[in-house]
């Protein structure tokens, strides 16, 4: 059977949908089905075409004769049925191999889509089910080879951390740019597969370090966007570029305004209009991949104009405070979204300076090093000297709300809420609701839904003291709920920076088993990409200590978990691919392409070696 009847979230009131209709549906060839349909929104033709074959199988698996008979094919509305007989005897195993082929018209030509897919399968079945197999391994295997974690003494979490390893590097494609990563990967419906800020901030550091070329793709793919993403903040009355905070195909803002609870109430759902922060992290996202990869072609011919439109966006969101000489950012949600809206969120604030800050830094330093570049780039942008200067002064005079003791405020206004702190533990050391929440609906309370300061902390650390971070990681540590998959993961990274390692090991083993023990109760709507994510920076930047610092040289400082003996890894860097192995005692790096190096293990220079094969 092929299916052409099926209805996404069909037992979800609210967003229940059927995006495709029937264009055809008929046998194959002599037998086998094959059913085009195409999607409602761009009639997008999408092909599936499948035969089966079967065989008696003799012990060793090698018979070769098919064995089904009979066949006829039946189109049951939008369902193409094929029936068959097969004699069976007791006892005596027979093997169905089921050839599946799927194309669609942003690659095959419409009127090409049902001889390309016969011609597929054909040719797989000549091949033989063994062959498909062995190239499937052959890919996964390359794949692990790059992305493999080896731990020893720790089984059980390492193969929680090859799960999420596995779910993420199956979910990117390397060849295409028009696609990007679901907020639940491949494996659920939630989100209807819509990229959000996740893709950024928790899964391109994977991709980059672990398989730059697509991390290259997941950047065009925004830079691609980048005239709707104009368009999207023009429609705003802004200037630049807005990216929209659930992203799908064209660009456009996919996060609906409004949805219908089971209950049929309806919901008026603001989140697309104030988690505005996406568009920094967008801009961030450009920022990492051309830190990891060292991409310049990326930078000069794309990278750097999501940069300057990102910026201009900022400066003109940004409002002039008379009354107290400063820019303000008001009515946004952060990433804490139990607090909507809010005036002056930290985290929008700081990174929508360090957006404008981080391009123009960026521009002259092209102007240094690349004139021509550089005037291209302005005339292309259409960016002014007058222009620049405003950026620099919306730059210098955003305001970041007060610190309180140390304390950074999330909001304006956070410190004035009723100060309700998680006093208890379950017995996985998990925090229990605290009581007070049934007087106080949350955004009354300094409670709050995942890590916002905290999460600005581990983006823009070199901006904070230590002494800064840890006091701000304790402080809001304990008025995180984490109730989002996107809390525990970031939480470990920062756990470990300020000194508290147990706890640290405690979030990861969360994060690491959150889908595949279905930890927060909803796997079966999707694995949570962004967690996935979370989980490899935190074995990486956290525990293996990873980093690249303020000089832009790549720094090792690991503090491995009582029970690692040792945890070994590849990562590629600027053109090169190492292979790092590290135990309680000693740190090794080798050079497995690129040219030699040097980095800091524990502080300390260390050159590395490179080998005769010159970049990757
Ligand atoms: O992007 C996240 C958001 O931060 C929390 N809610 C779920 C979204 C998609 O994962």
């Amino acid at each position: 059977t092929i299916d052409g009847s099926i209805i996404n979230f069909c037992d979800a009131p609210r967003f229940k949908v059927k995006h495709t209709e029937l264009i055809r549906n008929n046998s194959l060839s002599s037998d086998g089905t094959y059913l085009e349909v195409a999607t409602r929104d761009d009639n997008i033709h999408v092909a599936v075409g499948a035969r089966l074959l079967g065989y008696e199988c003799d012990n060793n698996f090698e018979s070769t004769v098919n064995i089904l008979q009979n066949r006829c094919f039946h189109a049951f509305g939008e369902r193409g049925v094929e029936f068959c007989d097969v004699s069976v005897q007791c006892k005596k195993p027979i093997i169905l191999v089921k050839y599946v082929a799927v194309k669609d018209s942003r690659d095959t030509p419409v009127d090409h889509l049902f001889e390309d897919v016969e011609s597929e399968i054909n040719a797989m079945i000549l091949d033989g089910v063994e062959k498909e197999l062995q190239n499937h391994i052959a890919v996964y295997e390359k794949m692990w080879d790059h992305a493999d974690i080896e731990i020893a003494g720790d089984n059980e979490l390492n193969r929680a951390i090859r799960f999420n390893i596995f779910h993420l590097m199956s979910s990117a494609n390397e060849e295409d740019n028009r696609v990007n990563i679901g907020a639940k990967l491949l494996s659920g419906e939630e989100y209807g597969g819509h990229a959000f800020w996740d893709s950024e901030l928790f899964m391109l550091p994977f991709f980059a370090f672990v398989f730059p070329n697509t991390a290259r793709k997941l950047e065009e793919y925004r830079y691609n966007l980048l005239p709707a993403a104009k368009r999207n903040a023009k429609k705003n009355g802004l200037l630049g570029a807005q990216y929209p905070w659930e992203s799908a195909d064209d660009g456009s803002e996919q996060c609906p305004d409004w949805t219908i609870e089971p209950d049929g109430t309806c919901y008026r759902c603001c989140v697309a209009q104030y988690e505005q922060h996406v568009t920094a992290a967008i801009a961030f996202g450009v920022a990492k991949y051309l830190q990891i990869t060292h991409d310049h072609e990326f930078l000069y011919s794309k990278g750097i104009n999501i940069l300057l439109e990102t910026a201009r966006f900022w400066v003109s969101r940004c409002e002039w405070v008379e009354k107290y000489s400063r820019y303000e950012i008001n009515q946004v949600t952060g990433p804490d979204e139990w607090h909507e809206p809010v005036n002056n969120n930290t985290y929008t604030n700081y990174l929508a300076r360090w957006n404008i800050r981080y391009s123009l830094q960026l521009l002259s330093q092209i102007k240094v090093a690349k004139p021509e570049k550089y005037s291209e780039i302005i005339h292309n942008s259409d960016l002014t000297q007058e222009e620049i200067a405003h950026w620099k002064y919306v730059a210098d005079h955003i305001y970041l709300p007060k610190d309180c003791n140390g304390i950074i405020e999330q909001f304006e206004g956070y410190f004035n809420l009723k100060d309700v702190v998680i006093s208890q533990y379950d017995e996985n050391d998990w925090p229990i609701r605290p009581a007070a929440l049934k007087e106080y609906p949350v955004e009354k309370t300094q409670i709050i839904k995942q890590p916002d300061v905290v999460m600005l902390m581990h983006l823009l650390r070199n901006e904070f003291s230590k002494e800064v971070v840890k006091n701000n990681y304790h402080f809001y540590e304990a008025r995180t709920l984490h109730g989002s998959s996107l809390s525990p993961s970031i939480h470990a990274i920062m756990g470990l920076v300020v000194g508290d390692d147990s706890k640290a090991y405690r979030y990861i083993k969360r994060s690491a088993t959150l889908d595949l023990l279905n930890l927060q109760g909803n796997t079966r709507e999707g694995i949570h990409a962004a967690n996935a994510g979370g989980v490899w920076q935190t074995v990486i930047f956290g525990f293996a200590g990873i980093n690249i610092n303020a000089e832009n040289v790549l720094t090792i400082d690991p503090k491995l978990p009582a029970l690692w003996k040792s945890i070994v890894f590849r990562l590629h860097y600027a053109g090169r691919w190492l292979e790092i192995n590290i135990s309680s005692d000693k740190v090794e790096v080798h050079i497995l392409q690129g040219r030699s190096m040097t980095i800091l293990i524990h502080g300390a220079p260390v050159v590395i070696n490179g080998c005769a094969e010159d970049g990757i």
